[in-house]
């Protein structure tokens, strides 16, 4: 059985590294999300676990021989400000899981390696599912050039850590690997609706980032008249508005302006540049939604006679997972009492990577409340208790 008192007390311990109440601040590459990983890390050399950390940041932590692993895990960052369960919990229950298993000498046929993924949300340098995209091969080019808001890029970040600074250095081979677990908070209000504990994801939603640069003329505020600016704030804001009215009038699709920044920035001067973020995300077809919405971009800058420019970040298709591994999972949960119903999530997830790398993936919800993304967001110890015995059931299978 799983050691709750144990359990409790580690979501507890982790959520004080880079937290402030219930809320936490652990970017990506961060000095905070290094300290999680010391934490973690210590926790599994303590049962013999070899201890290492990739070229691009992400922790692992292998027990038993030779072999492709399974690999189980969430992320180790969070968003600013952000809640003490997204990631965290997927991390804490993995390593609950395979320390059970370690303590009722469990007979593990194959190796398990448990994985603290670096920078899965992209806050700090714009690429989500950066560790995991970097073992799998899966990063864009010229991403250790991006930089933060501070003018700090991956490959610095990387290199203040102690590695290299080229993510691509920690590619792994989808054969390393026989399987990936995954737990997650649900992040949305299915579970709690529904009244239960567990859920299994049955798909994960495409989704597209970019940055939007709108280049107008700045001018003085006073002495400009209506009709000769290229006011690139106004363009924007027209944008933001064409991926709602788009967002909406598709079915199981989203749109989020979540970031925006207007240069040169003074209450007196007509903006001359706009920069804002693009998240589309859909359980349809992903492409042909991006598609209207950069021709609108590019519709509306025409029309008020300002530039535009689109930096792709992330392309990340629709991603249906394992039915072997999704099975294995409903196994698991009704061990634990919970007849677990099949979900689409809407949040993307690391587990897209090795999925789309051919490794058979699998991940398993636990209900979550207060929303996500939020010091509000919460998991219940039972709940999340059931989880990780439920996780651990399930390596037991596959791994035992
Ligand atoms: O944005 C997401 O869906 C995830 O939380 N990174
Ligand atoms: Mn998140
Ligand atoms: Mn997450």
């Amino acid at each position: 059985m799983i050691d709750r008192a144990r359990l409790e007390r580690r979501i507890a311990e982790l959520s004080r590294v880079g937290g402030r109440g219930t809320s936490v601040t652990r970017l990506g590459l961060s000095a905070e999300e290094q300290s999680a990983r010391d934490l973690v890390g210590s926790w599994l050399a303590g049962r013999g676990a070899t201890i290492r950390r990739d070229p691009a940041g992400n922790l692992f932590a292998r027990i038993g021989g030779e072999g492709g692993a399974v690999l189980v895990g969430s992320h180790i960052d969070s968003v600013p400000d952000g809640g003490r369960f997204d990631g965290a919990l997927g991390v804490l229950c993995a390593v609950e899981a395979v320390e059970t298993l370690l303590e009722g000498r469990a007979d593990l046929r194959r190796p398990i390696e448990v994985v603290a993924w670096a920078d899965e949300e992209g806050a700090r340098f714009g690429v989500g599912l950066f560790g995991s995209a970097a073992v799998f091969g899966r990063l864009a080019p010229g991403v250790a050039e991006r930089r933060d808001r501070q003018g700090i890029s991956v490959a610095d970040a990387l290199r203040a850590l102690g590695e290299r600074g080229d993510p691509a250095l920690a590619r792994r081979g989808a054969k390393d690997f026989t399987a990936y677990l995954e737990l997650h908070i649900e992040q949305g209000p299915r579970l709690e609706r529904a009244g239960l504990a567990l859920g299994v994801v049955a798909a994960i939603v495409g989704i597209y980032h970019a940055r939007v640069t709108m280049s107008g003329q700045a001018d003085h505020a006073g002495a400009t008249v209506m009709t000769s600016r290229a006011d690139a704030l106004v363009a924007a804001s027209e944008v933001v508005l064409a991926v709602e009215r788009i967002a909406r009038a598709r079915p199981d699709t989203v749109g989020t302006v979540g970031e925006i920044a207007v240069r040169p920035g003074a209450k007196n001067v007509v903006p001359g540049e706009c920069v804002f973020s693009l998240d589309l995300r859909t359980s349809r077809d992903l492409d042909p939604y991006v598609h209207e919405v950069l021709a609108s971009v590019e519709r509306i800058a025409h029309a008020r006679n300002v530039g535009a420019s689109i930096d792709e970040l992330a392309r990340v298709p629709v991603t249906t997972l394992d039915p072997k591994l999704r099975d294995a999972l409903r196994r698991g949960a009704r061990s634990v009492g919970v007849e677990a119903p099949e979900l689409t999530s809407g949040a993307g997830h690391d587990a897209q990577n090795p999925a789309l790398a051919g490794v058979p993936t699998g991940m398993l919800f636990v209900r979550s409340t207060g929303g996500s993304h939020k010091p509000s967001e919460f998991a219940s110890l039972d709940d999340a208790a059931l989880g990780a015995q439920a996780l651990a059931n399930t390596l037991r299978e596959i791994a035992g």
